[in-house]
């Protein structure tokens, strides 16, 4: 393994963002490839992060930082990734829900899922189920997630899967709902077909679904 390689997988798990961006730049400009880069560095460590976060030897503070460092590499490796036609393991679509402004979560998974390397449109907060579904009309999405903190806006999960259903294409894409009040149970009573408790669960989830998607960056 490269050197390069390690000093930004331990850039990204130590959460040190100047020196991600700073290491992939001088990589890149040592001639090494942009997808080696996101795959041995970038992708690699942030598998590592999920990986501690779930043993408990990481904790959400860190993570952040980690995926903070891994949005840093990533956005100075974007452009090149283009250039070399590396496609997204998938399309995801993802926001709050309506009513409800708790973006922290959902911010959180956005990195993990694009460290993992998926393409991710963030609709942000107070997102209407319309607007959900306009969104799966026009993108064609593999994923839609859904996020609620409070149980007052939960309800607006299930308003947004009947729209979405309602365009009449629910077989080409999966749903998966998360958030502190949210469980399996209520996944799977309001018609979701996945549930996540955290980022790194729904990281592996996302990745174990079939993805008929993927575009290029
Ligand atoms: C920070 C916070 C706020 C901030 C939000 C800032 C922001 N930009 O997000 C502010 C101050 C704005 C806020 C406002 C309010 N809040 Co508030 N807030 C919180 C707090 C303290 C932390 C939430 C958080 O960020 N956690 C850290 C993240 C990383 O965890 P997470 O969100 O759970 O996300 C993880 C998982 O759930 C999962 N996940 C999350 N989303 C998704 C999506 C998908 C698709 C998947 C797969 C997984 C997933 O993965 C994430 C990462 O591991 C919680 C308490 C708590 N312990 O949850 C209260 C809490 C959620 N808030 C609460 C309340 C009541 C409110 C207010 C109504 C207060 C008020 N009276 O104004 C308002 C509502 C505003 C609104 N309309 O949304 C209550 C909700 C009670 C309830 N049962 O409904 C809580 C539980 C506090 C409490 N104990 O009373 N809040």
């Amino acid at each position: 393994m490269k050197d390069e390689y390690e000093m930004i997988f331990k850039a990204v798990v130590e959460g040190n963002v100047e020196g991600a961006e700073k290491l992939v730049s001088d990589s890149l400009m040592g001639g090494i490839m942009a997808g080696e880069l996101l795959n041995q560095g970038l992708i690699r460590a942030m598998d590592e992060v999920g990986t501690r976060f779930e043993r408990g030897d990481m904790y959400i503070p860190e993570m952040l930082v980690s995926a903070k460092a891994m949005k840093a590499g990533l956005s100075i490796l974007r452009p090149y990734l283009v250039k070399e036609g590396i496609p997204a393991i998938g399309r995801v679509i993802i926001g709050t829900v309506k009513g409800d402004m708790h973006d922290i979560g959902k911010n959180l998974v956005t990195m993990m899922l694009e460290g993992a390397g998926f393409e991710v449109i963030d609709l942000g907060t107070d997102v209407a189920p319309e607007k959900f579904a306009e969104a799966v009309r026009k993108y064609s999405p593999d994923i839609v997630g859904l996020s609620a903190l409070l149980t007052t806006t939960m309800q607006q999960m299930k308003n947004t899967i009947e729209a979405i259903d309602d365009l009449g294409t629910r077989d080409q894409v999966k749903i998966i709902i998360g958030g502190a009040p949210v469980t399996q149970e209520y996944s799977e009573k309001i018609g979701a077909d996945g549930y996540a408790a955290d980022a790194s669960k729904a990281v592996n989830w996302a990745k174990a679904i079939p993805h008929s998607n993927s575009k290029v960056f």
